[in-house]
């Protein structure tokens, strides 16, 4: 006899229910052990997360020395963004500890994260310790470095996907970047390359939507033509051999795009975004039948002086989108878009056209009251039809916070959509939310592939 669910019972099996959902984690940033150092895990790294740096530039004092070459810095002073970066890891993360977990409470959604991580571990006596006041900056993470050192990164990334909860993870793979590239050998018969079973490729292609057609070049070299059909070539190629669930790329600030401006060929000038984006992006996914995930919203660079951690968020024109679902119905969007404001806009498009799929709390809007807030609109304007989270972890042990974190925010949201639905007379059974959760984790953007 299926389980009915009251409102005095509704509360408590929401949220047992979603701890317990596997997960697919759409977007993120992990890389496999094949890679490398480029797979990032450990304290060092958790620490020296973007999130952090940008907290840590928030309490230094004002960075004086990097817009003055002549000023001297007095020994012990804090360190400019300079003499920051030019500082090996460690120490840049004993600094962030010292000024974000000792000085000062860990309250923020990145430092609290580092705080989950640890304790999902078992590591929390470990932070405890660090953060005591009888250790030394130097010497406080000695423990907690010596702990993840032993970890054996192929077993330890099945242990944290388990520890998570995730079936698998999409990564973001850039064949721009010449250090990820050389990881990405053309296989022989065109077989995909083994990188890790929880790990699924995605080929990450912003310049094309930039219209940077001097890394576009750059990246051609000369086996290929540098033009509109090079760069199909181009995109092709890095498909066989990698095999991607879906293309993706994020937008420029203030994208725009000329519908039509795709021209295919060897046409002259520099082609810009839009045209790269129709004429080679949409293309290839055409041919090869791949998605399009598209992340709009993200202003790169905006203080260059930190880095990846410099940059910023702007409220997007999403006319753009409405035009691309309506002239290519044949193509499949995933889309995520970074400013709280647009979220709204981004439901109606998603209800307008069954192309576009909504995906994530991205970035800025991955902070427990705006993943309430952004899944409650959700819920309420696309039913179980989109994907409630992503990551976008970069360290692999942060699939363990972000997945807690979001876990913890979607569980409510849900329950009180599905309170609304009692209250109008539904009967809601376990097994129903069991296979609402099922989708909203995933299973809806694995019916969106299928589609
Ligand atoms: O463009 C993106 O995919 C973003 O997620 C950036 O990588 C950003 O730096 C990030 O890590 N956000 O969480
Ligand atoms: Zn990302």
């Amino acid at each position: 006899m299926p389980q009915i669910l009251t409102a005095e019972t509704l509360d408590a099996y929401v949220l047992r229910a979603t701890l317990a959902a596997e997960a697919i984690d759409v977007h993120t940033h992990i890389l496999p052990p094949t890679h490398g150092a480029l797979m990032l895990y450990g304290i060092d790294e958790l620490l020296t997360y973007h999130y952090l740096v940008a907290e840590l530039f928030m309490v230094l004092p004002l960075d004086a020395a990097d817009g003055d070459a002549d000023s001297v810095r007095l020994p012990g002073a804090p360190p400019g963004t300079e003499e920051f970066f030019a500082w090996p890891k460690e120490r840049q993360a004993e600094l962030i500890f010292e000024e974000l977990f000792v000085k000062r409470t860990p309250l923020s959604e990145a430092c609290c994260g580092v705080v989950s991580v640890l304790q999902e571990l078992g590591l929390g006596a470990k932070l405890r310790e660090a953060a005591g006041a009888g250790a030394t900056p130097g010497a406080r993470l000695g423990p907690l470095r010596a702990w993840f050192a032993a970890k054996e990164p192929a077993a330890y990334v099945e242990e944290i996907f388990r520890l998570a909860r995730l079936r698998y993870a999409v990564m973001t793979n850039i064949p721009f970047a010449p250090a990820e590239a050389e990881h990405w050998p053309a296989m022989p018969g065109g077989a995909a390359p083994e990188v890790h079973a929880r790990l699924r490729p995605a080929l990450r292609v912003d310049p094309l939507l930039v219209g940077d057609w001097a890394a576009v070049r750059s990246a051609l070299g000369t086996a290929y033509a540098p033009t509109v059909d090079g760069c199909v070539q181009w995109v092709r190629d890095w498909c066989a051999r990698m095999q991607p669930v879906y293309l993706m790329a994020s937008t420029p600030h203030g994208f725009k795009y000329e519908p039509g401006a795709g021209g295919g060929g060897s046409g002259g000038g520099e082609p810009t975004g839009g045209a790269l984006l129709e004429g080679v992006l949409l293309r290839v996914a055409r041919e090869l039948k791949l998605p399009v995930a598209l992340k709009v919203g993200a202003v790169r660079g905006a203080n260059p002086a930190v880095r990846l951690a410099g940059d910023a968020v702007e409220v997007a024109d999403l006319s753009f989108l409405r035009a691309l679902c309506a002239r290519h119905r044949d193509v499949k969007f995933l889309v995520t878009v970074l400013s709280r404001e647009n979220q709204h806009e981004l439901c109606v498009l998603a209800r307008k056209f069954g192309n576009l799929h909504v995906y994530g709390c991205w970035w800025f809007c991955n902070n427990p009251s705006i993943i309430d807030a952004t899944t409650r609109m959700r819920l309420e304007m696309l039913g179980t039809a989109f994907t409630c989270q992503h990551s976008d972890a970069r360290v692999l042990e942060q699939l363990l916070y972000k997945w807690k974190h979001s876990r913890k925010a979607v569980a409510p949201a849900l329950a009180a959509q599905y309170r609304r639905l009692l209250d109008a007379g539904w009967e809601l059974t376990e097994a129903d939310v069991t296979r609402d959760l099922e989708l909203l984790f995933g299973g809806a953007y694995e019916a969106f592939l299928a589609k």
